[in-house]
């Protein structure tokens, strides 16, 4: 099926140039699930993405997690994920003034080389986003800003009032924003957000598991497809799939169970 299609009305909306390659290639790989590959070693991460790269449409990165990371063996990493026609996602939560998160890009990881997509916390104010794009801009490339408008944790401040409202409005008309995190594990929240965000900017959403409840440490978890079915545009998987003894088999599932309730919804 067309993207145009299978989006609707957000792939018109679009504005920011990585949104849409992201929607082209959930249709080619029939999946909205963005792997949380949370491991230490470089060697674990090889092993999952040979394993799950066919079911995945994004690889998010915490690259400060892994213990024996080398800038030739992350490179590497990033070549198989481009062969695996994933967009890499650093999931890095900037939350500095400007010019320093555009230094933050930089330095030794030097995220602004391989990473399409990053988040930020809006909390120093609207212009990181800004300072981000910049720092993208220094090595002549570009990409989008996840800025986080709710999360998944139990007792996080972003739900305080006026909080989530805030986030939106700063960050919907930059075209350096590709979406907001939305909160996955509660389907009635990511309502109100997609009804606040409208269909200009996406939604990707972590706390979603086949297996709803509460995880480790005041993670939360929702059903994957409430979450679709409730605005999410993409979900964020992690343990749920790592963990598994047949990553590439329940990756499988999630994916066709996300692209299945996708199609119900632009159906
Ligand atoms: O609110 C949030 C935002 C994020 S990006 N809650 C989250 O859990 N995340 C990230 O999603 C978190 O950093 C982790 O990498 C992933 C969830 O992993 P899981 O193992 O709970 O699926």
């Amino acid at each position: 099926m067309e993207p145009a299609e299978v989006w609707g009305a957000r792939w018109d909306a679009c504005d920011n140039p990585m949104v849409r390659r992201y929607m082209e290639g959930v249709c080619r790989k029939q999946s909205l699930v963005i792997l949380a590959a949370d491991l230490r070693t470089m060697a674990g991460l090889n092993d999952l993405i040979d394993n799950v790269g066919p079911h995945i449409a994004a690889l998010k990165t915490h690259v400060d997690l892994v213990d024996d990371w080398t800038a030739e063996s992350w490179g590497l990493l990033c070549e198989k994920a481009s062969a695996h026609d994933l967009l890499i996602f650093e999931d890095r939560k900037f939350a500095d003034i400007g010019p320093i998160s555009r230094g933050q890009m930089a330095g030794a990881y030097d995220i602004r080389t391989w990473a399409n997509v990053v988040t930020a916390h809006g909390i120093s104010g609207p212009d990181i986003v800004d300072g981000l794009c910049a720092g993208w801009n220094d090595v002549g490339n570009e990409g989008g800003v996840l800025l986080l408008a709710q999360m998944s944790s139990r007792g996080n401040l972003l739900g305080l009032e006026g909080y989530t409202d805030s986030m939106v409005s700063a960050g919907i008309a930059n075209p350096g924003v590709f979406g907001f995190i939305g909160n996955g594990s509660r389907a009635d929240e990511l309502t109100e957000l997609r009804t606040k965000v409208g269909d200009r900017k996406l939604i990707w959403t972590p706390g979603v598991n086949l297996a709803v409840g509460d995880g480790e440490m005041g993670q939360r978890y929702g059903h994957p497809r409430d979450a679709i079915l409730a605005g999410s545009d993409g979900i964020i998987v992690g343990s749920g799939i790592y963990k598994s003894e047949t990553p590439g088999d329940v990756a499988e599932a999630y994916a066709k169970l996300s692209w299945d309730t996708l199609l119900e919804r632009s159906g």
